[in-house]
């Protein structure tokens, strides 16, 4: 199957001062997500960013989705994490991406709290489904899965599951190939998968991932860096570099149709 090629524009850590090319507003972001889907990312990923600051301010995600409509074919996905409050990451979502994460558990990442609390959570979950965007979980440990599946039983995600099995993350589970075996065989039969592999690890794992049957991801917000000690210059750069690693295994990046049609997408929420 084609692998679904996600670019992770922004994130919530990085700024222009670890490397200029990170994009600081609605307008970079439109801009960086039509290079990214030129070179082959049918899913754009965004963390918010205006002025070069990180925000959740609900006016500010409606002028990026409507910035990257305007001038991006690829279908938009929020990232409901960042360092706000739970109540601001929720509201996120009232912008109306076609896609956005859904982070199930509370963890510590680096040397901060990652609150996920359950009830919230699953409010989240049941407020994407009433406006029928389509949730990406992310599974930082192996805990996740079990409470990714609760989520599923309590029919607050629908399938085909839309995973992303992140690591590298100080507090979540290493970079390792072994735990891959172990965390797609737990998967529901018709899971739509990835890696999301931060730093250094993201060539070597994304490459395994796609060698798996996986998707893949890459951007400025998994990685700074083209190759070692060298900047990325552009979003768009380190998807065509992951683009070559699918051709190389005679995978042809997903079509935004065929991504729209294999998940589910509401095609109202498609610009
Ligand atoms: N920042 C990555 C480690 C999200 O945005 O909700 C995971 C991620 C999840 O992209
Ligand atoms: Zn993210």
């Amino acid at each position: 199957m084609n692998p679904i090629i996600t670019a992770s524009l922004t994130g919530p850590a990085a700024t222009k001062k670890d490397n200029p090319a990170i994009p600081g507003s609605p307008e970079e972001i439109a801009q960086s997500a039509r290079e990214a889907y030129d070179a082959g990312a049918a899913v754009i990923h965004i963390h918010l960013r205006e002025d070069d600051m990180f925000t959740a301010d609900l006016g500010v995600a409606r002028r990026t989705v409507e910035a990257v409509r305007e001038v991006c074919p690829g279908i938009v996905q929020l990232s409901t994490g960042g360092d706000f409050d739970y109540e601001a990451r929720m509201g996120i979502v009232e912008a109306r991406p076609a896609m956005a994460t859904l982070n199930p558990g509370t963890m510590t990442i680096g040397d901060h709290e990652f609150r996920n609390p359950p009830g919230q959570m699953c409010k989240l979950a049941e407020r994407m489904l009433e406006l029928g965007i389509k949730a990406e979980v992310e599974i930082y440990d192996t805990g996740h899965l079990g409470l990714t599946m609760d989520l599923l039983k309590k029919e607050l995600l629908v399938e085909p599951l839309q995973v992303s099995f992140v690591m590298g993350v100080k507090g979540g589970m290493p970079a390792d190939p072994r735990l891959l075996g172990y965390l797609v065989a737990e998967l529901p039969a018709g899971t739509s998968w990835q890696v999301i592999a931060i730093g250094k690890a993201n060539l070597p794992l994304t490459t395994i991932g796609l060698a798996m049957g996986g998707n893949a991801r890459t951007g400025l917000e998994d990685t700074l860096m083209i190759r070692p000690r060298v900047l990325a210059d552009s979003n768009a750069q380190l998807v065509e570099a992951l683009v070559n690693v699918a051709r190389s295994q005679h995978l042809e990046p997903a079509a935004v149709e065929e991504v729209v049609e294999r998940l589910h997408l509401n095609v109202d929420l498609i610009g």
